[in-house]
């Protein structure tokens, strides 16, 4: 995991408009807006979502988590934070993703209740309410599902085949993984571990962890100002994380049955092979230019070293026990 030290979980003097905020002191909602230079999009997104939730109830919190901004993200949030009470501002020191974003957020969310939505006016206050219901119905993650997306061609057809191999290759059914508009109750928040570009796969993840899961429609409008932020690099970063997400889902608990597998199935090959190699030469054979003499040793060699990193792995789990994560309930 990045490290997360050097996050300043308080406003420096500069943002004096906003206050300290007590952390051990719960409120209803808690709205995480991750934003990287959105500054002119924060300072309509931000009242309007204030507003939203105030019909709503009136102990909410909007913390904006600024990624490293360098347009004057903060002293916007300043002003803003002379007019609404509930906002808190959690600068990083520089832009670390939004995934890490995310986890910050999570590391000092107040809410019982915990949405996530983007700070470029794409994701529409007032659908909250639509996913708040979805938890009063039941759902422990309500995942916002863009019926019309407003975003490029390209986009839209990459976002497409992205979510038809999430859902295949995990076997989650899902039309829109990647929604900035979610809303989850805290026990789903907590034992999720967000980096790299993980946040892709928030509702896989809470599924596995046992989780109630749904998608709810939702308006998606265009950007307010400025250019998305997600282009090529980011969507093939996604991809290799998409392996992450299958291994961890599928081989977290027992990594010596993925690699050890692959140990036996390598080195029995390589075995069969030298095997091979040896009745020949038994026989008196030379055997010094047969490529399967090369093939057999490579194997073996592949297939004790795919046995040992199992064994490393499974030790890593071993001592990696967190007990907590798998009870919903115990009295
Ligand atoms: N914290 C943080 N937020 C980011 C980063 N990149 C994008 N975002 C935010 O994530 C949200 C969605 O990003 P956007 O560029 O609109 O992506 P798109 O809607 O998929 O095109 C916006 O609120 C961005 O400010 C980042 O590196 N760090
Ligand atoms: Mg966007």
């Amino acid at each position: 995991m990045p490290e997360l030290g050097t996050i300043s979980a308080h406003p420096r003097g500069d943002d004096a408009a906003l206050p300290e905020v007590p952390a051990d002191e719960h409120v209803g909602i808690t709205v995480i807006m991750p934003a990287f230079n959105e500054a002119p999009n924060l300072a309509q997104v931000v009242p309007r979502t204030a507003e939203v939730l105030a019909t709503v109830r009136d102990d909410f919190e909007i913390l904006v988590v600024d990624d490293g901004s360098t347009d004057g993200t903060a002293e916007i949030m300043a002003e803003l934070g002379r007019h609404h009470q509930h906002l808190r501002l959690l600068r990083l020191r520089r832009n670390y993703g939004k995934s890490t974003a995310l986890q910050a957020g999570f590391d000092r969310a107040r809410g019982e209740v915990v949405v996530l939505m983007d700070a470029d006016g794409q994701d529409q206050p007032e659908e909250i309410i639509k996913l708040l219901d979805g938890l009063e119905g039941g759902l422990d993650l309500a995942t916002g599902r863009r019926v019309q997306r407003n975003d490029r061609v390209v986009k839209r057809h990459t976002s497409r085949i992205y979510n038809r191999v999430t859902s295949k290759v995990t076997g989650i059914e899902g039309e829109d993984f990647n929604s900035g508009l979610k809303a989850m109750k805290r026990e789903v928040m907590n034992p999720l571990v967000l980096y790299g570009e993980l946040h892709r796969y928030i509702p896989v993840l809470a599924q596995w962890n046992g989780f109630r899961v749904g998608e709810i429609d939702v308006e998606h409008a265009p950007r307010l100002h400025g250019r998305s932020k997600f282009g090529r690099a980011r969507f093939w970063r996604g991809f290799l994380d998409l392996l992450t997400v299958k291994f961890i889902t599928t081989y977290t608990g027992r990594p010596f049955h993925l690699f050890g597998g692959l140990g036996i199935a390598f080195g029995g090959i390589g075995g069969a092979l030298l095997t091979w190699m040896f009745v020949l030469k038994l026989l008196g054979q030379g055997i010094g230019d047969r490529p399967a003499l090369m093939i057999g040793v490579l194997f073996v060699v592949v297939g004790v070293q795919l046995m040992t990193l199992g064994l490393l792995a499974e030790l890593i789990v071993h001592f990696r026990r967190d007990p907590d994560v798998f009870v919903e309930g115990d009295r």
